[in-house]
């Protein structure tokens, strides 16, 4: 009889007792440490997906973990019913951090894309004019912004959609990087809002061409409509920059953020405006039990202060040019282009003898290195960013030798 493994164990569970809504990796992790993770065999991986970028600080970092702790052993919970004497504290700091008046703070991305989505369409009544029900959001095909029913109503992935209908009406899909579709739908009156990514990250990490992000902007500024940026994944130092948007030198009206504003310790996201958007909220019209918890507000900091002090933007770039150009030198037929932005990265893979992504991802996996296929032909690589050069030329020879094994 063959002893079954503690993951296998751990496996056999999900899948009993679990929905069957994900298909991860066989991997099963039970401990995580700056740029790695641990399986419950005790073997050693290099985090490459970063859980989709939260964990842009490294895995249980000591000052955001630290800072968890000791406000949970003091106050975790008030609600919005009553003042908490760290909310205050976290929303100066983000607001002042980011250059903007006010922050709404929520718990998850999707929360904060709905968050965002409500203050777009009271403002476009409110301020802009436009008749009331009849505000239209401009969104982009291959978007991903969460997984609520009124977000995959915006999706043009069948997975997302297919089959949660009906949909929330309002919003007009017209091609990414695309600059004149844009300026096409901003004709209609009605519009309020664009809501962008500024690089598509479940679309296979799709950067768009350089000056999309600030010719966007000017058109919504020239036809006041709000822009309005999703910078769940893209935020947050992950692309080289504070934000993506800063690449551009764009100052979105509502800014989205989440996944690394906690290090990936607790769900924080926010949302970021200025007054003139941020205060046609009025008491009793929006809000979450936890969001804006002392928990949560003490880590946004703490996680926010580890990003400026260890300088992981300036690190994000530097790494991202040296993975980019160490990636070149894989010598293999099923490496078609490797792109991205700071440490957001992918390689497109060219199937191989019927090899595909998911195939290279068990193969990383086997050799010590975890990263996720999305769109059976791409992989994400996207490590903490606290993750040393000596480090990334190591997975980088992980990565190398994965995928020249097949050839
Ligand atoms: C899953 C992708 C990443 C996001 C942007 C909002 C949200 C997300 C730009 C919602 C979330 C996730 C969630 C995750 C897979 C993932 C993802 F592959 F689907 F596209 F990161 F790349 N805006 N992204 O990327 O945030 O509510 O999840 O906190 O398993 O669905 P959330």
């Amino acid at each position: 009889m063959t002893k079954i493994t503690a993951s296998q164990q751990a496996m056999d569970l999900e899948d009993k007792y679990g929905a069957h809504n994900y298909h991860p990796l066989p991997v099963v992790l039970a401990k995580g440490e700056g740029p790695f993770m641990w399986d419950v065999e005790g073997k050693r991986y290099f985090d490459f997906l970063s859980a989709y970028s939260a964990v842009n600080q490294g895995h249980c970092n000591p000052k955001i973990v630290e800072a968890l702790v000791e406000q949970a052993r003091t106050l975790t919970l008030t609600s919005r019913a009553f003042y908490n004497d760290s909310l205050g504290s976290f929303e100066k700091f983000a607001a002042e951090f980011f250059g903007f008046d006010k922050l709404l703070p929520m718990n998850t991305g999707a929360e904060g894309v709905e968050t965002a989505i409500k203050l777009c369409r009271k403002w476009a009544y409110e301020k802009k004019g436009i008749p009331e029900n009849q505000a239209k959001i401009v969104v982009c095909e291959g978007n991903f912004h969460g997984r609520t029913t009124t977000i995959i109503s915006m999706s043009t992935d069948p997975d997302a959609k297919k089959n949660f209908g009906p949909y929330t009406p309002g919003f007009i899909i017209i091609p990414y990087n695309d600059v004149s579709a844009l300026e096409k739908a901003l004709e209609d009156p009605t519009v309020a809002g664009f809501m962008v990514e500024p690089i598509q990250g479940e679309a296979g990490v799709f950067v768009p061409d350089e000056g999309y992000l600030s010719k966007c902007s000017a058109l919504c500024k020239q036809k006041n409509v709000l822009f309005i940026a999703d910078e769940v994944q893209t935020g947050i130092a992950r692309t080289g920059r504070m934000l993506a948007c800063d690449h551009e030198n764009v100052k979105p009206d509502i800014l989205i953020l989440g996944k690394a504003l906690s290090g990936g310790v607790y769900p924080v996201s926010a949302v970021l405006a200025n007054d003139d958007i941020m205060l046609c909220f009025k008491p009793g019209q929006h809000g979450s039990t936890f969001g804006g918890n002392p928990i949560a507000a003490k880590v946004g900091i703490a996680a926010l202060e580890v990003v400026r002090d260890e300088k992981l933007a300036e690190r994000a770039e530097y790494l991202g040019k040296l993975f980019r150009e160490e990636c070149k030198n894989i010598a293999s037929n099923m490496v078609q282009i490797v792109r991205g932005k700071g440490l957001l990265n992918a390689i497109v893979i060219k199937p191989e003898n019927g090899s595909e992504a998911w195939d290279v991802c068990i193969r990383m996996k086997d050799n010590g290195l975890l990263a996720k296929p999305t769109h059976r032909h791409i992989i994400r690589f996207a490590p903490p960013l606290v993750i040393t050069e000596k480090q990334l030329r190591e997975a980088v020879g992980i990565i190398r030798k994965s995928i020249e094994s097949f050839g």
